[in-house]
């Protein structure tokens, strides 16, 4: 990949062009964004034609009420025969859907798409034996295993609304899903393995089910073989239900608009929102955005997503998006680090994996351990790199290149939400010039500004927030229950047709979006507006540090002060009085004198949601010397006794 200098306004003043090849062969082309503006709903009713229909609909998008919209509306399809029959119909029955590999070593899987219709197909039969309809909720509460993703699609094929609550969430955070969707039945397993053991998920259902009276069944799937508990009449077997089912099940087709699931997701208030996904605008959306995001070759590529299937990413690109592609997928249960660091390029060298879509969080924990382990491994087989989560810091994003892409790897800086269904804010690997640490455009037939609290439009470089201007396939319907929190959280800031997104952003003079992080993630140091992103990536620039979290404290005189929590580098660096001073006077000439921290923490860990995202809440209690808040969506709820345990007492 040839790198320029740009001559823009960004931190790295350099740009990254398409390699030659890849821009040559491209799935698309620069002209896309021009056919895209040229007529929107055109354009999105011609990649839905991506897809297999039973009945075309009538109109594109109905948005007569908004925020409400319709998509394709009276059009008909089944999602899980576009994922799965249609590829086994058309010859590729043998192809491989996913290479799974489980955490302990040697436990793998090899799953073509042939054998998943077969699977698909049973753990339908299985749940309409359980008497599940079309509209009624089935909660996936699973690890990282087939028969989570066979679960969601046999949902799908049945219509039925699937919910899966991450597995590492608490008995609490699972009773209150179930409770507020409704739930008639979950899907577990007696655990998962995690860290080189076996983690029990069972016990957490029968506590949550048993505040749940809704819930009829509890389906569970053998993995680790560990002990449960078994309420008699309420439980059963995946392998006594599914196991002896007929292979054969005739896909009903649904409404274009018939819901396909919730995800819930964390508000700012204690009760989390339960995004609703619909069928038809997001099937078009994920699928279209994974084939152009990632210039996804259905014959050549092997695509993984490295991430949790229980978050958005893990649906729209471990399973909607790469099977209606019928790509080949790689689909990993554990972590990182087992049995050792280098497990990621081990799976990446032994697949041959060519396209690599993860978080920042975790590059920056690579980073920490330092670029002599993926040097250990063959990544040549890599083409196309993604990231997703958060904004990817400039100097993360050149060790990301550098390290795992070769130098020769476009990175694909994805913005989008749970919300969202899809990517919106992303470079087209074949056609952008690549800008470090921006995600720089809308996706083609998507339209965002950035504006100032009164909805005018922002360019050259002001800090605004970002809005989306123009409804898009895959965006939520609503929030589960409640249409009027839908419309007060998104559609009221700026009036019922502007999406507000509740990210800061800025827009550079070349016309590159930056992300700045959630709007209450702004700081406000003397009256000046400061976005812990551009903070946190300044302290990240600066070679003795592996990751920061930079937080807002009350201070009485400016208002906030800024605190920051820095994870040094593992190269034996010294970690004093003398390095916090360097690192405050780093920032001070990096951003300027008001974003000097006022205090900075070196720790061994930050407090982290499932995907990644740093609860800055948490920090800022501390910061703050309060008691910590509510700590359930945290990976690791030790983390935080962890980082009081090494902090001095405040100033
Ligand atoms: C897909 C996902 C959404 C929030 C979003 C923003 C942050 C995600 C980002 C990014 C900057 C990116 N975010 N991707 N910020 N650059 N490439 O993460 O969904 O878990 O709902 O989070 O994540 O703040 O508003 P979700």
């Amino acid at each position: 990949m040839s790198e320029t200098a740009s001559g823009t306004s960004t931190t790295e003043g350099r740009s990254f062009e398409p390699p030659q090849q890849l821009a040559a062969h491209a799935n698309v082309g620069p002209d896309v964004y021009d056919e895209a503006s040229a007529d929107r709903l055109a354009f999105w009713a011609k990649q839905a034609r991506r897809l297999t229909w039973t009945q075309e609909w009538d109109e594109v998008l109905d948005w007569s009420n908004p925020p409400f919209a319709k998509w394709f509306v009276g059009g008909k399809l089944n999602v899980a025969y576009n994922c799965v029959d249609r590829h086994v119909e058309d010859g590729h029955g043998d192809q491989v859907a996913y290479h799974w590999e489980g955490e302990p070593a040697d436990d793998t899987r090899t799953i073509t798409y042939a054998q998943l219709k077969d699977e698909v197909c049973k753990a339908a039969n299985a749940l309409i034996e359980l008497g599940v309809r079309a509209g009624d909720r089935v909660a996936i509460y699973m690890p990282m295993i087939p028969e989570t993703v066979i679960s969601m699609l046999a949902c799908a094929r049945i219509g039925a609304v699937h919910m899966v609550v991450f597995g590492g969430f608490s008995a609490d955070a699972l009773a209150s899903r179930l409770d507020d969707a409704g739930a008639v039945l979950v899907i577990t397993s007696d655990g998962g393995y995690r860290r080189g053991a076996p983690s029990a998920l069972k016990p957490a259902v029968d506590d949550a089910v048993g505040r749940s009276p809704g819930v009829r069944n509890v389906v569970v799937v053998k993995r680790t073989g560990q002990d449960v508990e078994w309420t008699e009449g309420r439980d059963l077997w995946w392998d006594d239900v599914v196991e002896r089912q007929s292979t054969e099940h005739e896909p009903e087709s649904f409404d274009a608009e018939h819901p396909l699931y919730i995800m819930y997701t964390s508000g700012t208030t204690a009760k989390p929102k339960g995004i609703l996904h619909t069928t038809g605008g997001y099937l078009t959306q994920v699928s279209f955005t994974h084939w152009a995001s990632f210039d996804l070759k259905a014959d050549d590529d092997v695509f993984w997503t490295a991430a949790d299937v229980g978050w958005v990413t893990g649906h729209s690109y471990i399973v909607y998006g790469p099977l209606s592609n019928r790509a080949t997928s790689v689909m990993y249960e554990g972590t990182p680090e087992t049995p050792h660091r280098g497990r990621w390029w081990e799976i990446i060298q032994k697949y041959g994996v060519t396209i690599l879509y993860t978080a920042p969080t975790v590059i920056r924990t690579f980073m920490k351990w330092g670029e002599d382990v993926p040097a250990g491994f063959d990544l040549s087989s890599l083409r196309v790199l993604g990231s997703v989560g958060e904004p990817i810091n400039p100097e993360a994003w050149l060790w990301y290149h550098k390290n795992i892409g070769g130098g020769r790897c476009p990175i694909v800086d994805t913005w989008w939400q749970t919300e969202t269904g899809g990517h919106m804010i992303n470079p087209l690997p074949g056609v952008t010039s690549l800008v470090p640490g921006s995600a720089q455009h809308p996706f083609p037939g998507i339209s965002a500004k950035v504006v100032d609290d009164e909805g005018n439009e922002l360019t050259n470089d002001s800090t605004g927030l970002l809005v989306l201007t123009e409804p898009w396939p895959s965006m939520l319907r609503t929030i589960w229950g409640d249409d009027d929190r839908y419309v007060d959280t998104y559609w009221s800031r700026f009036g019922k047709n502007v999406y507000f997104a509740g990210d800061g952003a800025k827009k550079d003079a070349d016309g590159n979006i930056w992300l700045l992080g959630r709007v209450d993630d702004v700081m406000n140091v003397s009256g000046h507006r400061i976005s812990t992103t551009e903070v946190e990536s300044s302290l990240v620039g600066h070679p003795a540090v592996a990751e920061a979290a930079v937080v807002g404290a009350s201070d009485p005189t400016t208002g906030q002060g800024i605190v920051a929590f820095v994870i040094l580098r593992e190269s034996g660096t010294d970690s004093g009085d003398e390095l916090v001073q360097t690192l405050r006077n780093h920032v001070a000439r990096d951003i300027g004198p008001i974003a000097k921290p006022r205090q900075i923490m070196v720790v061994q860990e930050l407090p982290k949601t499932r995907s990644g995202k740093i609860m800055r809440r948490l920090l800022r209690d501390i910061a703050e010397n309060r008691e910590l808040g509510d700590v359930t969506t945290l990976t690791d709820s030790s983390v935080m006794n962890l980082i009081k345990e090494k902090l001095p007492a405040a100033p």
